[in-house]
């Protein structure tokens, strides 16, 4: 069989349909396959493009060893066999951010990477929102949401792209004006064989930057080899790093801002701040931009978000804690609370060992477990309770605590097993924490 198409774009979620796009507006016309056999994109596609043919149920191997070159959506391994085949035979497989890298290589660098096991989308938001309040025009993707291929309508001067491992594994030209990897604990073991592997992922961001932020506080996010780089910590900065001493931040010898002026509340968040605005400055943004934003920036939806107070007790979704190290996380920023802690955790643990939580699961009054990860962690704590749904772990949750306590859902697992999303499952629990009654 002779096959007509010279690439193909192998699965067709967001980044699939934004390939679709990109590729049609170069007059290249691809062949789409995804596993499944209702693709999430199907119907945008056939109502977009109707004559681009779609093969669902499985990967055709046949096209794929004639490609040129194969374009990969993040959720599909590159060790399925299908890929593995044409990559032996020499296929070019790459992703949408390098598509995105090769389109705007002529450009001086313009982009600014984010990757790290937690606080992407927190950062990736905070060095947006900096650039903006100091007058640059600017786009936010990758994958906090919009593909990055889809940003390139807008034509700005500057791109935050939020990086994951999937989207790192594939991208090799991204050539990036600053980036940072924020920090690296286990997520994704479903995907590697072990964290280094992870870890290797992530820091194939750094040769692809004129400029590294790392964070001294964290090994693992070191680079492998010197390159142009500075750091940022929660002590006292050493040279002309970002750190953190007498409670404000400070860049050097100079003072940023008071951290009782800052919004965000936990060290996680200080970390996230220090981040932001070392690459923020990195891109040229004067000093009263960014502490304008610290100021005023409240945090994210699901991610240790108060969502109620109901009869006294304070319910928090960190819904987004889709592994272990954002619970951790989450409970050390929460330790100082005089009250008793209530945590709903569990769903689908990606492989992950839960024994980081042992030791601050230690010091919350009660664990309720939900989801198919549940009885793991419910392992790491007596008394644990287990229940099947949202609902019941609430309304669990209710009956239990009193006046001054707070009830935090950070699952330490995502949350596919029994939702579409983590903000269906943020949502859910929303939801049932406005059904409670509202008492005294
Ligand atoms: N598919 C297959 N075979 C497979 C796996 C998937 O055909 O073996 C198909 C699915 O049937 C589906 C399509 O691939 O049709 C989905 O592609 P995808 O999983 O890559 O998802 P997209 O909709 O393209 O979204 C991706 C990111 N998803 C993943 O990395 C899993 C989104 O990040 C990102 O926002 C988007 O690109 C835009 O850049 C989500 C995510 O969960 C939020 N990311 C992970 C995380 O944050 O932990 C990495
Ligand atoms: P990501 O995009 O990497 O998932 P988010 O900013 O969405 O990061 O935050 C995800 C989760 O991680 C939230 O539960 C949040 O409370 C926690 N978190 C945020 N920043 C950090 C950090 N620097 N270290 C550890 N956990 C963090």
């Amino acid at each position: 069989m002779q096959s007509k198409y010279t690439h193909i774009v192998l699965g067709l979620g967001a980044t699939g349909l934004s390939v679709v796009r990109f590729l049609v507006t170069k007059g290249i016309k691809p062949l789409v396959m995804d596993s499944r056999r209702n693709p999430p994109g199907a119907e945008a596609l056939a109502q977009e493009f109707a004559d681009i043919e779609l093969i669902a149920g499985g990967f055709d191997c046949r096209y794929l060893v004639q490609a040129s070159q194969i374009i990969i959506s993040p959720g599909v391994p590159i060790d399925t066999p299908e890929v593995r085949a044409a990559l032996d035979m020499g296929i070019e497989v790459i992703g949408d951010v390098e598509l995105f890298a090769r389109e705007i290589a002529d450009r001086k660098p313009c982009v600014v990477g984010i990757t790290g096991s937690n606080g992407k989308s927190t950062v990736t938001t905070l060095v947006y929102e900096m650039l903006q309040k100091a007058g640059m025009s600017v786009a936010i993707g990758g994958n906090i949401g919009t593909p990055a291929l889809d940003l390139l309508c807008q034509d700005a001067e500057f791109y935050v792209l939020e990086l994951s491992s999937f989207q790192l594994e594939t991208t090799h030209s991204l050539n990036c004006i600053a980036a940072t990897c924020l920090n690296i604990s286990e997520d994704h073991m479903d995907r590697y064989s072990d964290l280094n592997s992870y870890r290797e992922a992530k820091l194939r961001l750094y040769p692809q930057s004129r400029f590294v932020m790392y964070n001294l506080d964290d090994e693992l996010t070191y680079p492998l080899e010197p390159m142009n780089q500075n750091h940022f910590c929660l002590g006292v900065p050493e040279g002309d790093a970002w750190g953190l001493s007498d409670g404000k931040i400070f860049h050097g010898d100079s003072e940023i801002v008071n951290l009782n002026e800052v919004t965000l509340i936990g060290s996680h968040n200080h970390a996230n701040l220090l981040a932001a605005m070392a690459l923020a400055y990195a891109c040229g943004v004067d000093k009263e931009s960014m502490v304008d934003v610290a100021k005023h920036f409240v945090g994210l939806s699901h991610r240790c978000e108060l969502v109620g107070v109901k009869q006294g007790v304070s319910y928090i979704n960190d819904s987004k804690a889709t592994n272990v190290g954002a619970t951790v996380a989450a409970l050390e920023g929460l330790n100082s609370h005089l009250g008793d802690l209530y945590l709903i955790a569990g769903g689908d643990g990606k492989g992950s060992d839960f024994s980081p939580l042992t030791e601050p699961l230690a010091n919350i009054t009660q664990l309720i477990t939900l989801g198919r990860d549940g009885p793991k962690i419910a392992k790491l704590k007596a008394d644990s309770i287990a229940v099947n749904s949202m609902a019941e772990a609430v309304a669990k949750a209710a009956e239990l605590a009193s006046s001054g306590d707070i009830v935090l859902l950070s699952p330490a697992c995502a949350s596919l097993d029994m939702y579409k999303s983590f903000m269906a499952r943020g949502d859910d629990f929303k939801q049932c924490v406005e059904s409670l009654p509202d008492g005294e």
